[in-house]
């Protein structure tokens, strides 16, 4: 009979506590909150052309009918054509990096550049011109501009296959600078243009051909020497986020992808501004395959490479900086669970001064325990 009391007392004394901790975890008002996961897919996207060369590639045609009408006039329609605004875009971009951004990174250069001056320069190569006319030396009057006295030390990093995460984690040049963040490709990226013959405005509005058959260089002409130019300015250690688990076939390193063609082939070797170390990060997705793993497969000829260059070489799979982003953005995958679990555990006992997540289920298990303790002694 006694220890029935002091079971029932026990019980009161539980279901107290528990009533406490669900009080801290479950606030009345968090229940209206709705919170979307993260998802980087929508946040970035990626305008280099592909540098596959498949003839399945939907032939575009220019449409240069002078009746269509401008779809930057009136009433707005997307199109395939050069942004609308092209030319404030970039001049807006220009001074935004120069005047708010610079400040935080691309340290060795004091000089603001005259934004007038490379619009002018970059229009002088692409307005009026045929799209399909233009190489690899097109715009080779605006980058050395747009880059000159420009010196990434230790801090940049390239992606191939890992646009998204990469840019997330190079977080706009304040980690690490991606060719995305220079001055150069950032006035230009994720922008659409190309030239028109004949036209009073210059630019074809309503259909840029993106692919060109008898002139691969075209499509390559803007991102390609971008990429060249970019990677000739690099020096000391740099980053390369690769994608170990590729759903489309590709390896993770890739003969003709942007850094096999323009960036690897141009890292300096030698004189002040060398690179000295390459460090590869392979990231395996959540919910997707493991396919390449450094020391695999095309990672090794990628490292053959690099060490007949000689660079230092070093290949990590999936550091914790960026498994956790990965995580934040395939936030219901299964390998991310157990995280996401011990986060919660975490954050409950930085800020309630205990675990909530582990209380209520262990103090669930005291109870079961005593219940049975107390059945045993009352027999
Ligand atoms: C993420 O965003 C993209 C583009 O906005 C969308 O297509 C995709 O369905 C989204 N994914 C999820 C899981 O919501
Ligand atoms: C579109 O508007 C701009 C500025 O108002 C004007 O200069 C241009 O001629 C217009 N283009 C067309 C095709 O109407
Ligand atoms: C733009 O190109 C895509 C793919 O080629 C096509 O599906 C789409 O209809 C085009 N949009 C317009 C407005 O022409
Ligand atoms: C910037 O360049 C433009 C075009 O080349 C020129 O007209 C202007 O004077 C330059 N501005 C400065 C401050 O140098
Ligand atoms: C690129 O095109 C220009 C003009 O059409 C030509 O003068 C130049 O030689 C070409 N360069 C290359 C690398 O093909
Ligand atoms: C790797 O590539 C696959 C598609 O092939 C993509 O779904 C995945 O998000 C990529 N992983 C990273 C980390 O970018
Ligand atoms: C890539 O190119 C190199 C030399 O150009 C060659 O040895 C290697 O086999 C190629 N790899 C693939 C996967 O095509
Ligand atoms: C860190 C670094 O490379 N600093 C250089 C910045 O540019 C000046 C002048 O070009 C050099 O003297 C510094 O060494």
């Amino acid at each position: 009979m006694f220890y029935h009391q002091l079971y029932l007392v026990l019980l009161l004394v539980l279901i107290t506590i528990n009533i406490n901790s669900l009080a801290l975890t479950i606030d009345p008002k968090s229940n209206t909150v709705h919170l979307e996961a993260p998802n980087l897919s929508g946040q970035y996207h990626n305008n280099r052309p592909s540098l596959l060369f498949s003839s399945n590639v939907n032939k575009i045609e220019l449409i240069s009918k002078a009746d269509v009408i401008n779809p930057c006039n009136g009433t707005f329609i997307k199109t395939n054509g050069t942004t609308c605004g092209l030319k404030e875009i970039m001049l807006g971009r220009c001074y935004q990096y120069q005047y708010i951004q610079r400040g935080l990174y691309l340290s060795n250069t004091t000089a603001v550049k005259n934004c007038t001056e490379l619009y002018e320069l970059f229009e002088s190569e692409v307005r009026f011109k045929p799209y399909c006319n233009m190489n690899m030396s097109t715009y080779e009057k605006y980058f050395q501009r747009a880059l000159e006295g420009v010196h990434v030390i230790n801090r940049a990093i390239f992606w191939s296959g890992t646009y998204a995460i990469t840019h997330t984690y190079s977080a706009h040049g304040h980690n690490y600078i991606t060719l995305e963040d220079t001055l150069a490709a950032n006035m230009l990226d994720g922008l659409m243009w190309c030239g028109k013959e004949n036209d009073p405005q210059g630019f074809d509005y309503v259909s840029c051909p993106n692919n060109c058959q008898d002139n691969r260089w075209a499509d390559l002409a803007f991102w390609g020497l971008a990429s060249k130019t970019f990677a000739e300015r690099v020096a000391g250690e740099i980053y390369v986020v690769l994608n170990g688990s590729r759903t489309d076939g590709r390896p993770s390193y890739r003969n003709g992808s942007y850094f096999a063609e323009f960036e690897l082939p141009n890292f300096q070797r030698t004189g002040p501004y060398r690179v000295t170390k390459i460090n590869i990060l392979v990231l395996h997705t959540p919910d997707l395959p493991v396919v390449e793993r450094c020391g695999e497969k095309s990672i090794i000829h990628l490292e053959h490479l690099i060490r007949d260059a000689q660079f230092e070489y070093i290949c990590i799979d999936d550091p914790d900086e960026l498994l956790l982003i990965m995580c934040g953005d395939s936030w219901g995958a299964r390998e991310c669970e157990v995280a996401r679990t011990a986060l919660r555990r975490a954050w409950d006992f930085k800020v309630f001064g205990k675990s909530n997540a582990n209380y209520y289920p262990l103090s669930l298990l005291l109870l079961f325990f005593t219940g049975i303790f107390c059945q045993m002694l009352s027999n």
